[in-house]
């Protein structure tokens, strides 16, 4: 466990009103946090539930792609999957390490994902059917990825906010790359068009899910705002995302799968139809298509990759030990 985590626990301990307005004042002053400065207890916690679902969401997205990377159609698509499913790799390493700079270990939290007890992105429990379905998660769940964590390069707690900004350097590559499956899709055989909105047709409303259940219900968002961890709502967002993806599915010659939607004159943006939030809550709940088989995939991981990890740590060990032996003979 990273211990400059637990340095302002003291403070912590004495939440006074005084401590906790100037910490409010810190933030309304756009400070940066940083993970030796005092901190209310609740604020650690909410960076630390967000931090490590976050990190849980892009290890378990790496499932679905992963699923196509022998099936590439090309070997320029297989090398480039190949990128984008590493980088998502690389995604969880770096949150889980913001993570640990709050007192809260990686294993830790890997139990917890593997138990069944922590959260990650509803969008994750769907099957990749057919290949143009990477054109779309890249397309649709990359570009929600992305409208989503732009706006958390400016969150308040210094190791998320920099590490949100070479995620989301990625992130954009990598909806280029499904934008383009699709493209390739749209433009070509009629069957190959038919496999691009079928995809589309599956996709779209999980796609929208990711932003979170409406404002009305979503617990969390008036304290996260209030501590500029959250600077847009759900709903805000997923309608950025709707008014910047509509004209990319017309570009496509491809139609979404809502009947009620329609472009509002007046407020400048797409009307959209009712998400189906019972759906939604039962995924998040872990009864979606494949949660139970992502839980056993990443548990089997974490248990084939015990003896790296003890490997690794033995390894530390002797090298700590040498280190002692030639110091001690200087
Ligand atoms: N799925 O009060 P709310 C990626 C939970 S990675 C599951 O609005 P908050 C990518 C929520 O956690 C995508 N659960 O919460 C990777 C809370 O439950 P708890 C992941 C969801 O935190 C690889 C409850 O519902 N992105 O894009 O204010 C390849 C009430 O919600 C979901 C992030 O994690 C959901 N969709 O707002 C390609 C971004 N939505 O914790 C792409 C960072 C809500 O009380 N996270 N819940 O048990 C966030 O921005 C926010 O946490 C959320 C939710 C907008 C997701």
């Amino acid at each position: 466990m990273y211990s400059q985590g637990l340095l302002a626990i003291d403070a912590e301990n004495s939440e006074t009103p005084e401590f906790l307005a100037a910490f409010q004042a810190r933030i309304d002053a756009d400070e940066k946090i940083e993970p030796n400065d005092p901190m209310p207890a609740a604020y650690r916690k909410t960076l630390i539930r967000q931090i490590g679902q976050h990190a849980h969401s892009e290890i378990v997205g790496m499932l679905p792609e992963g699923n196509w990377i022998t099936r590439a159609p090309t070997l320029r698509r297989k090398v480039s999957l190949l990128a984008k499913v590493q980088d998502e790799g690389g995604h969880g390493l770096y949150l889980y390490s913001a993570a640990e700079t709050l007192g809260v270990s990686r294993k830790e939290m890997t139990e917890e994902l593997i138990s069944g007890r922590a959260k990650y992105s509803s969008i994750f429990n769907y099957p990749t059917q057919s290949w143009a379905d990477i054109g779309a998660i890249g397309w649709l769940v990359d570009g929600a990825a992305i409208m989503n964590q732009v706006p958390l390069c400016r969150c308040s707690y210094g190791p998320y906010a920099r590490a949100m900004i070479r995620v989301c350097k990625e992130e954009s590559f990598h909806q280029r790359q499904g934008y383009e499956i699709m493209v390739t899709l749209a433009v070509g055989a009629p069957e190959q068009k038919e496999m691009a909105q079928d995809a589309l047709n599956r996709w779209w409303w999980p796609s929208l899910m990711m932003f979170g259940p409406p404002d009305g219900e979503s617990m969390h968002s008036d304290q996260s705002t209030q501590w500029k961890i959250k600077r847009f709502s759900n709903d805000e967002l997923r309608q950025k995302f709707v008014d910047a993806t509509v004209p990319q599915a017309h570009h496509l010659g491809l139609t979404l799968p809502d009947t009620d939607l329609k472009w509002d004159k007046d407020k400048q943006s797409y009307e959209y139809g009712e998400i189906d939030w019972d759906a939604f809550w039962r995924v998040v709940k872990g009864n979606g298509p494949l949660n139970r088989n992502r839980v056993a995939a990443r548990k089997k991981a974490w248990e084939d990759g015990e003896w790296v990890r003890e490997a690794a740590l033995e390894h530390a060990r002797k090298r700590r030990e040498r280190s002692m032996q030639s110091q001690a003979a200087e």
